[in-house]
């Protein structure tokens, strides 16, 4: 919508902002370097809006929270768009200027009325009116938000509703305010940036573009380059049906981290050839015909690109154990073995060298200069002499012009039934991560996080007849593990929550394969579950649910 898919913002601006509104974002946990920042902010006097169902850490900080029902941001979103409409606070200049799409967003507008936004999503009408007011007549307000907005069927929805939000207020382009999407892995914005996306060459140039297919194919030596690839959630579905035979995993633990794991794990028994590269030993590996060990982050030179679109050397600081080589290297071998003639590259700047003159964004960053700034480098940087991007879209936005969407709010796939009668949300906490691959090695964070739980809300657990530390039995309609309860006052009423980094006993076992429809990203964040007290699990309904879950049919 406006022409970068990175954070418009920097993380150092956070301190001199006005609003922040995070939504979405458990921060302290997920991102505590800036959480911090927004702290700072709030002593300074910065307003803090926080949208989340539970009442996470940074709530307590807020100025408002909307502790919504899970799955409703668009709702919430359009209302706080019709209330900015309806006082006046529309920034009509930018609109006019710098956007296309308005009219048709604004005549959408009007169904979304407050009374109609509180009976969607439980959050007071007049916090809605109170939020939006605040946002829009502030110049420095930002957005920051993170899975609590993508991982949802309806994903993409909830980003173009923030970012309408962003548009019509005209918070683009402007220092310490815009969208900031809060990357997750410590590289995964440099990995997007370098193509590791079913859509995009390197440097966001997109597959579909014939001369973008001829630029990157001539200068590989391989004629046209080829089109589009799968996304992740697509590849799945094709190994469950048997219609994807080989794949090569590098750096994911997929039978931890894909939604419906169970269905997954049954197809990769029969998968007909499985890479794994990894530092470790994971739950995937197991299946793997072949392990390539790879060497970990600080076994190995090369640059890492942070949220803030910054480029920064990373340098080798011990030696790898036993045959553990770069990735880089494994995959130079692997091309080479399969018949294609890679250059044969003597160090990682020389591969980035090459993406920087294939891809305009990056043309103005080297190894060369990113050792005289140790500070790093932010794209865009397109001339040698280019300081960089602090942020973006200064002027006018990157795409020419910003484009409204227009959305309409959609239910979650599967909402809660008498069967199934809570919602189950899944994320993180602060001391273990992601897989957890790497982190349950550790004693330290063992010792702070060592076992699953569920977070219930004390009223079910009283109606479900169950107490705090007990052990309990959570199903889905495809599966059921166990974890100990903790009774909390952090989730609502009908909802539930739990951490997705245990392996024993994984929170993917329950979740929802169900895709966002543009990128495939699974409804991590919204599926129907059932508590079941252990002493009746045997005999309780949900038994036979999920016994009817695991057959072909349902599967
Ligand atoms: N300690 C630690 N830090 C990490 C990670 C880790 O595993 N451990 N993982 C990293 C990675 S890969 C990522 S992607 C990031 C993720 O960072 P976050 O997205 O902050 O982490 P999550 O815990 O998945 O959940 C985000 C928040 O979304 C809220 N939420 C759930 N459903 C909804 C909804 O419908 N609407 C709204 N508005 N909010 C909702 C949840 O209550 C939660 O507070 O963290 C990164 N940082
Ligand atoms: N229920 C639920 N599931 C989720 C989510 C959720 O919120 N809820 N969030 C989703 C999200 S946002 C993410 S990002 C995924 C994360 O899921 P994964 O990416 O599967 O998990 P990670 O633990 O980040 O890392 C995977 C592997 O990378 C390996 N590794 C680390 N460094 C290197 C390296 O330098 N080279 C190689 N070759 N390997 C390396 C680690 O050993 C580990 O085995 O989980 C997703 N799954
Ligand atoms: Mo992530």
């Amino acid at each position: 919508m406006f022409g970068a898919g990175a954070m418009t913002n920097s993380i150092p601006e956070i301190r001199d902002t006005e609003v922040m509104f995070v939504i979405g974002s458990n921060t302290t946990e997920a991102h505590p370097i800036i959480a911090m920042e927004m702290k700072v902010a709030r002593q300074r006097g910065a307003k803090l809006i926080v949208a989340d169902p539970r009442k996470i850490w940074l709530a307590e900080h807020a100025d408002i929270h909307m502790q919504l029902k899970p799955g409703t941001d668009v709702f919430l979103l359009n209302a706080m768009a019709k209330v900015i409409v309806d006082e006046g606070l529309v920034d009509k200049d930018f609109i006019e200027k710098h956007t296309e799409g308005w009219p048709a967003l604004r005549d959408n507008l009007a169904k979304f009325t407050l009374e109609e936004a509180e009976k969607v999503t439980k959050v007071p009408a007049a916090l809605i009116r109170e939020a939006a007011i605040i946002y829009a007549s502030h110049k420095r307000a930002g957005i920051y938000y993170t899975l609590g907005i993508t991982e949802h069927t309806h994903g993409t929805d909830n980003v173009y509703s923030l970012a309408n939000l962003v548009l019509m207020t005209g918070h683009l382009g402007v220092r310490s305010a815009g969208m900031n999407p809060l990357r997750g892995q410590n590289n995964v914005q440099g990995a997007n940036d370098s193509g590791c996306s079913p859509v995009f060459y390197p440097g966001y140039q997109y597959c579909n573009d014939e001369s973008v297919r001829k630029k990157f194919g001539e200068a590989w030596g391989i004629g046209e380059g080829p089109g589009p690839g799968k996304n992740l959630n697509e590849m799945m579905k094709l190994v469950e049906h048997g219609e994807m035979h080989a794949l090569y995993i590098m750096g994911e633990d997929i039978v931890i981290s894909e939604p419906n794991c169970s269905v997954l794990e049954e197809s990769l028994k029969n998968i007909e050839f499985l890479v794994c590269q990894d530092i470790f030993p994971n739950m995937t590996t197991p299946f793997a015909h072949v392990i390539l060990p790879g060497a970990s982050f600080a076994e190995k030179d090369g640059v890492f690109t942070n949220s803030d679109r910054r480029v920064q050397r990373v340098r080798k600081a011990v030696s790898s154990p036993g045959n553990a080589r770069p990735d880089w290297e494994i995959l130079g071998d692997f091309a080479r073995e399969c018949g294609y003639d890679m250059p044969k590259y003597e160090h990682p700047g020389e591969i980035y060298a090459e993406m920087a003159a294939l891809s305009p964004k990056f043309s103005g960053i080297s190894y060369e200069r990113l050792e005289k700034n140790p500070r790093g480098l932010q794209w865009p940087c397109t001339t040698p002499d280019d300081p960089g991007a602090e942020y973006l879209h200064q002027g006018a936005p990157l795409r020419g012009k910003g484009e409204f969407s227009t959305v309409d709010y959609r239910e979650s796939a599967e909402l809660p039934d008498d069967d199934y009668p809570l919602i189950l949300s899944t994320g993180r906490v602060l001391y273990q991560y992601n897989s957890a691959t790497q982190t349950r090695r550790d004693e330290g964070t063992n010792a702070k996080a060592g076992e699953n739980f569920i977070e219930v809300h004390p009223d079910d657990a009283e109606r479900i007849g169950i107490v705090d530390g007990e052990q309990v039995k959570i199903v889905s309609r495809r599966g059921g593990i166990k974890a100990k309860v903790w009774l909390s006052g952090r989730v609502q009423l009908g909802c539930v929550w739990m951490p997705m980094h245990f392996a024993e006993e994984a929170a993917n076992r329950l979740t929802n394969d169900a895709g966002d429809i543009v990128t495939g990203t699974g409804e991590y964040k919204v599926c129907a579950v059932n508590l079941i007290p252990l002493k009746d699990a045997r005999k309780s309904s949900g038994s036979a649910a999920l016994a009817a879950a695991r057959s072909p049919k349902s599967a």
